[in-house]
C-alpha cells in the first residue's frame, strides 16, 4: 500500500465513528426545511448533501478542506523552481486533509507516473470520432473507454464484494483517472488542433508540467495548468459535475462510468461551458469594437444588447455565491503579476467587463448575484498563452474537476454513503400545499 493511500485508510477509519454516530443516534435532527420555490427552482440551498473536500461560503467562497485559495496555496508544497504547488501535493491535501511533507509529494509524483499510460484503445475510440466532435465529446467517451480495466467493477463482481473495503478499489480507479485525464486531454488536444503531432509523456515532470509539455507549450505555462487544476478542482457537493459525479456512483456504478457522466454535464453552458462562452462573447465583442479600445460606455452598451437579447452574460452570476468568485481573483492576480498579460487587450476588456458588469446586472435586477464567477478570467490566460482554441477550455476544467469529483467518491465508499434517491411530488400535490397555505 501507498503511503498516501494508508494514510487515507487511517483517516476513512477514524471519520466512520463520526458518521455512524450521527446517522445512529441523531438521525431525526432537522438541519433544513423545503419550500415549492426550491422544488420548482432546482433544489437551490437545500441541505442535503454531505462533504468534507471542500466548502463553499456565499460571501467569502470556497475554503479546500477549511484553507481559502491563497491559504491553499501559501501551504502546499511548491513544484521545483516555481510559485506553485504541484497537483500532487493537492490531491495528497484533498483526499486526506493535511498538508504533505515534500517527500510524500514525491511519493505521489512517482505513483502517477505508473498510473498515467493511457491504453492505445482508447486513443483508437477517440479518433472513431469525427473530428469535428466537441473536445468533451472526446473527453467523456475516452473517460468511459477506461471503464473496462475498473477496479471497483472487478472487485464487484469478484463475488467477494465487502463495503468495508470497497473504498480502495474506488482509490485505484480514481487516482488512475486522475493520472490519466491529462494526457488523454493532451491527446485530444494535440489531435483536434495540432494535426495529431502527439507529444510523448515526460516521465520526469510532474502532472501540471507534463500536461504543458505534452500540448507543446512553453515553460510558463506549467505554472498555468497546475494553477488552472487545482483552482477548478472542487466546489462542494451541489455543483452539476459534482453532483452527477456523486450521484451516478451512488448506485455503485465505477468512477468511469460515473466520471464520465459528471464531465457531461460540466459541458453545460451554465456550468463549465461557460468558460468557453466568455471567450466567444468577449470575441464578438471585440470583433465590433473594429480595433477601439474598451470603455465603459461600449462595454455597458454590449451587456445590455445582450441582456436584451434575453442572453445571459456568460461568467457572471453563481447559484451559490454572492461575491466575486476567489478563484476569479486568483486568475486576475495571476494576470496582474504577469508581465505582458497584465498589458494584454484582452485582460483589460476583462477588466473593464468587471468594472462594468455587476453594475448593469444589478439595474437588471434578475441576478442574485452580478459578480463574476471563475470562467469570467479562466480564458484570457489560455488566450494569451496561445491556447485560442476555447472549445477545448472545458477540457481544461474536466482535467481539473476530475481531482475534486475523485476525492469524493472515494470518501462516499470509504464513508458507506447510501444511493441517492429524493423524492418528487406531483403539480397537484404543490397546488394543494400552496392552497392550504
Ligand atoms: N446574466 C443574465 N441573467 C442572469 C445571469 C447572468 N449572468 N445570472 C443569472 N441570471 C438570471 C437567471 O437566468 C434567472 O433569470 P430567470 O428568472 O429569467 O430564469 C435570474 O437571473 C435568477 O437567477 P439566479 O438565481 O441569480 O441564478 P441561478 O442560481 O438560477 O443560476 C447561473 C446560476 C450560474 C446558472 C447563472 O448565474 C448563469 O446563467 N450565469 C451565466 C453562466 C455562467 O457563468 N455559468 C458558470 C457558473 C460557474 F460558476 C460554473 O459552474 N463554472
Amino acid at each position: 500500500m501507498t503511503q498516501l493511500k494508508e494514510k487515507l485508510a487511517e483517516k476513512i477509519q477514524a471519520h466512520r465513528a463520526r458518521t455512524t454516530r450521527l446517522t445512529k443516534e441523531f438521525a431525526n435532527v432537522v438541519i433544513d426545511k423545503v419550500d415549492i420555490g426550491q422544488c420548482i427552482g432546482g433544489a437551490r440551498d437545500i441541505r442535503s448533501l454531505v462533504t468534507d473536500i471542500s466548502y463553499l461560503d456565499p460571501q467569502e467562497g470556497i475554503r479546500f478542506r477549511g484553507k481559502t485559495i491563497p491559504e491553499t496555496f501559501a501551504a502546499l508544497p511548491k513544484a521545483a523552481g516555481s510559485d506553485y504547488p504541484t497537483v500532487e501535493s493537492f490531491w495528497y491535501f484533498l483526499l486526506t486533509g493535511e498538508v504533505p511533507t515534500p517527500a510524500q509529494v514525491d511519493a505521489v509524483v512517482a505513483e502517477f507516473k505508473t498510473r498515467q499510460q493511457v491504453p492505445e484503445y482508447v486513443f483508437t475510440a477517440i479518433r472513431a470520432l469525427p473530428r469535428d466532435s466537441h473536445p468533451m465529446v472526446m473527453l467523456s467517451v475516452g473517460i468511459l473507454a477506461l471503464q473496462k480495466d475498473s477496479k471497483f467493477a472487478a472487485f464487484y463482481n469478484s463475488g467477494k464484494f465487502n463495503k468495508m473495503v470497497a473504498w480502495e478499489t474506488v482509490y485505484e480507479d480514481a487516482s488512475d483517472i486522475v493520472a490519466r485525464i491529462p494526457v488523454i486531454a493532451a491527446f485530444i488536444y494535440n489531435l483536434k488542433y495540432r494535426g495529431d503531432k502527439q507529444n510523448a509523456i515526460d516521465p520526469s515532470l510532474d502532472l501540471g508540467a507534463n500536461f504543458a509539455h505534452m500540448i507543446g507549450q512553453s515553460e510558463q505555462y506549467k505554472d498555468v495548468a497546475r494553477m488552472y487544476f487545482i483552482l477548478h478542482s472542487d466546489h462542494e457537493s451541489g455543483n452539476v459535475s459534482a453532483h452527477t459525479t456523486h450521484l451516478v456512483h451512488s448506485a455503485l456504478s465505477d468512477p468511469y462510468y460515473a466520471y464520465s457522466a459528471g464531465l457531461n454535464g460540466l459541458a453545460g453552458p451554465l456550468h463549465g461551458l461557460a468558460n468557453q462562452e466568455v471567450l466567444g462573447w468577449i470575441m464578438e465583442f471585440q470583433k465590433k469594437l473594429n480595433g477601439a479600445e474598451p470603455t465603459k460606455e461600449n462595454v455597458t452598451a454590449a451587456l445590455w444588447d445582450t441582456l436584451n437579447a434575453g442572453q445571459v452574460v456568460p461568467g457572471y452570476g453563481h447559484a451559490v455565491l454572492r461575491k466575486t468568485d476567489p478563484r476569479y481573483t486568483a486568475q486576475r492576480e495571476f494576470c496582474l503579476k504577469t508581465p505582458g498579460l497584465k498589458d494584454d487587450p484582452l485582460f483589460k476588456l476583462v477588466a473593464m467587463i468587471f468594472e462594468t458588469a455587476p453594475g448593469v446586472l444589478t439595474e437588471h435586477g434578475k441576478t442574485k448575484n452580478p459578480w463574476p464567477n471563475v470562467d469570467a478570467q479562466s480564458g484570457v490566460i489560455q488566450w494569451y498563452y496561445g491556447l485560442k482554441e476555447w472549445d477545448f477550455y472545458t477540457v481544461l476544467f474536466g482535467v481539473g474537476r476530475a481531482l475534486g469529483c475523485m476525492a469524493n467518491i472515494t470518501w462516499d465508499r470509504g464513508l458507506g454513503y447510501a444511493i441517492e434517491r429524493p423524492k418528487s411530488v406531483t403539480t397537484d400535490m404543490l397546488e394543494k400545499w400552496a392552497a392550504e397555505g
